[in-house]
């Protein structure tokens, strides 16, 4: 990119961001993904706090408003209906929460851009951060209590959660289900985006039969507990959770709050990380906690380490390799290995916003040159093919929904010249 051609994508970035902002919430984009998304949402907070720091607050602020008493936080808040959606409100069913909306979680990024933004501004965010800190204290530790495993390390109950739907690290979770009586269902993915680059309808079959069950229980996490048909310890909820809880204790601590219990959790999720290193590969991967198996793929998600605060130098190596083979890395699957498919999802594609996540970890642990490498092709990735979803790792071509939330956000947190910093 030269010259000053980063102004006219620093424009467009913020046109998406206004462009798919619904009132007080934002779309990850219009059509495909019609409501409130969790993660997607705390990135969309990242990038107005470019530009709008009131905007960048309420995002936050909408989101945490469809908590449950249980602590937990939606990873779809339904604020209206739209039959472009599926599986919409009436799928997932009443729910427990304060606003319509699904029965699962997502990533939680939330308390580090809570963090981001606290920092760029303290006087006009305190009583703001004050209302959201037991918020957010609330939803880490709903973590803690119903998606922790016994090493410290946090499962997911459904592909949704983890927010990486259809990667590898579920495949043999996913074929142990027979998504009996399932029944008839349209999808709506597919109609919107090529079905070459979506999950294929043995997924969607069993995505739908575990949200049946959930609806049938009641949600309740004591009664899903008691026999959990998907549940797969990954790496990245752990490391999210793991880097979120300490930015968590540092916003408690300038509120003068107690952080003891929040750095307890700490303690226990880097044991959990640590032990979700597989010590025969050396990637951190996955553990489907029904048969013990480890799955053994090297993922976007292992090269969160650094995200989480665990330097290592096999997945050093690994991100050097990953430059080697991809003109734009990191895919979200190794593309050296077997399942290696550049424009299924996430299963082999290129996300611009699990780069910003990689990157951030490379420059806190000391990786300048590597966060810089990275930062450097995200930013041709995004300057010469757009702010798509996602990308083809070697080719560079668009996938997936177009004018995407997330890329146009992380583009100007990080990727623009503009952003700033290394
Ligand atoms: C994708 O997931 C949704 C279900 O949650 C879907 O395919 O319908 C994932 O990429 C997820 O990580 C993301 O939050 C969501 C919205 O961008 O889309």
């Amino acid at each position: 990119m030269t010259g000053h051609d980063h102004i006219a994508r620093d424009e467009q970035a913020r046109a998406i961001l206004r462009g798919n902002d619904r009132g007080g919430y934002t779309v990850p984009t219009a059509g495909l993904y019609p409501y409130q998304w969790n993660w997607d949402s705390a990135f969309a907070a990242m990038g107005f706090a470019t530009f709008d720091m009131e905007r960048a607050r309420t995002e936050i602020d909408t989101l945490l408003a469809g908590q449950w008493s249980s602590g937990m936080v939606p990873h779809i808040l339904f604020h209206g209906h739209d039959p472009g959606y599926f599986p919409g409100p009436e799928i997932w069913g009443r729910g427990r929460g304060p606003i319509r909306s699904s029965g699962i979680s997502q990533p939680p990024v939330a308390a580090t851009v809570v963090r981001d933004i606290w920092e760029a501004d303290r006087p006009g965010g305190e009583a703001w951060l004050r209302a959201q800190f037991p918020r957010l204290k609330a939803w880490h530790r709903w973590f803690m209590e119903w998606r922790t495993d016994e090493h410290g390390a946090i499962f997911v109950t459904h592909p949704w959660e983890a927010g990486r739907d259809n990667c590898l690290d579920w495949d043999e979770a996913m074929a142990a289900i027979n998504p009996v009586g399932v029944g008839d269902y349209a999808r709506c993915d597919t109609s919107h985006v090529d079905p070459e680059m979506r999950p294929t309808k043995e997924d969607y079959d069993r995505y739908v039969w575990l949200v049946q069950r959930g609806r049938r229980l009641g949600w309740d996490d004591a009664a899903l507990a008691r026999d959990l048909p998907f549940c797969v310890s990954d790496p990245t909820m752990t490391l999210i959770l793991l880097r979120a809880n300490r930015d968590l204790a540092t916003l408690g601590a300038d509120l003068g709050e107690d952080i003891s219990e929040v750095e307890n959790w700490t303690s226990r999720l880097e044991g959990g990380a640590n032990w979700l290193k597989n010590p025969e590969l050396g990637m951190f991967d996955a553990v489907n906690l029904n048969s013990g198996v480890r799955t053994g793929n090297l993922t976007s998600a292992s090269f969160l380490c650094w995200y989480g605060g665990l330097d290592d130098d096999w997945m050093l190596g690994a991100l050097n390799t990953a430059f080697d083979v991809c003109r734009y890395p990191v895919p979200s699957q190794d593309a050296t290995s077997r399942g290696f498919d550049p424009k299924r999802y996430w299963r082999g594609p290129t996300w611009a916003v699990m780069n910003a996540l990689i990157a951030r970890g490379l420059k806190d642990t000391n990786h300048v040159a590597e966060a810089r490498r990275l930062r450097d092709v995200t930013r041709k990735l995004i300057a010469s093919h757009g702010f798509a979803e996602y990308f083809d790792p070697m080719s560079g071509a668009p996938a997936g929904g177009g004018t995407f939330t997330w890329t146009a956000a992380v583009w100007l947190a990080w990727a623009s010249p503009s952003a700033g910093g290394e």
